[in-house]
């Protein structure tokens, strides 16, 4: 079955928000008629996420799971959830499990697509937009990886979001590395893209569950940008 968008949602231990949000997602694509799938890429949960998603995969003929044995990682599960969602649709859309990306705001990154943008960006850095909820220093510590980013980008206000979508052919051939966290950091600089947009989205607070940012995350973030550093320069 050929669907129009696929929602890419990974997975660790989210056992907790899954069913909502997938539950959630489903209600909204209905109400605006939108033909989605939505696809969550598992990094082999030890806690009833992969159980609870084959559960509603039973009454949901859109909803599949994808699950990896190895490799885990975040960009990994990512890199392997678009090559999976491209095999029945051509434009993808990722989001958090854990409630902090508004759903509802799936069919206007969709639509955007489809008015002709390659990449649609939810941005926490435009009016209207804005992160709730965050301690002082995490508020600093992701200003500072956004600021390093824009750098590479500087018409683009949030170029690290989470939230975003993207046409395949911009992703598919790309070469995309699979590690570290920011996944749209690397479409942006590997993809072949021309056109980008942004919408305002506020990002909330984790529902429930556990956070899987880890101090480790931030090395590996600068070691992604020293590489797309040497990307930018040799391209
Ligand atoms: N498949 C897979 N998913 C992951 C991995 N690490 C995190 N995720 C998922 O990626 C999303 C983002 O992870 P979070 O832990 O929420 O990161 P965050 O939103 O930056 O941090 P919090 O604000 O503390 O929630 C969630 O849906 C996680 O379940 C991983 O190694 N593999
Ligand atoms: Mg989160």
């Amino acid at each position: 079955m050929k669907f129009d968008f696929t929602v890419v949602i990974p997975t660790l231990n989210e056992a907790e928000s899954i069913a909502k949000m997938i539950i959630n997602i489903d209600a909204i694509l209905k109400k605006e008629n939108l033909n989605g799938q939505i696809l969550v890429v598992d990094d082999n949960s030890t806690d009833n996420t992969i159980f609870i998603v084959n559960d509603i995969k039973l009454t949901h003929p859109n909803v599949n799971i994808l699950i990896r044995h190895s490799n885990h990682g975040l960009s990994l599960s990512l890199i392997d959830g678009f090559n999976e969602a491209g095999k029945n649709s051509d434009i993808f859309i990722k989001i958090d499990a854990d409630g902090q990306h508004p759903a509802e705001k799936i069919p206007e990154l969709y639509r955007k697509i489809r008015d002709g943008n390659d990449i649609v960006i939810g941005s926490r850095y435009i009016k209207g937009g804005g992160i709730k909820n965050w301690s002082f220093m995490r508020r600093v510590i992701s200003r500072g990886a956004t600021g390093m980013a824009r750098l590479f980008f500087p018409q683009i206000t949030d170029p690290v979001s989470g939230f975003f979508a993207v046409r395949k052919d911009v992703v598919h051939k790309a070469p995309l590395k699979p590690k570290g966290y920011k996944i749209l950091l690397e479409i942006l600089m590997k993809g072949n893209w021309n056109t980008v947009a942004e919408i305002p989205f506020i990002f909330g607070p984790r529902e429930s569950g556990e956070s899987k940012l880890k101090r480790q995350i931030i090395i590996e973030y600068l070691e992604q940008l020293l590489d797309l550093l040497k990307f930018r320069i040799n391209h």
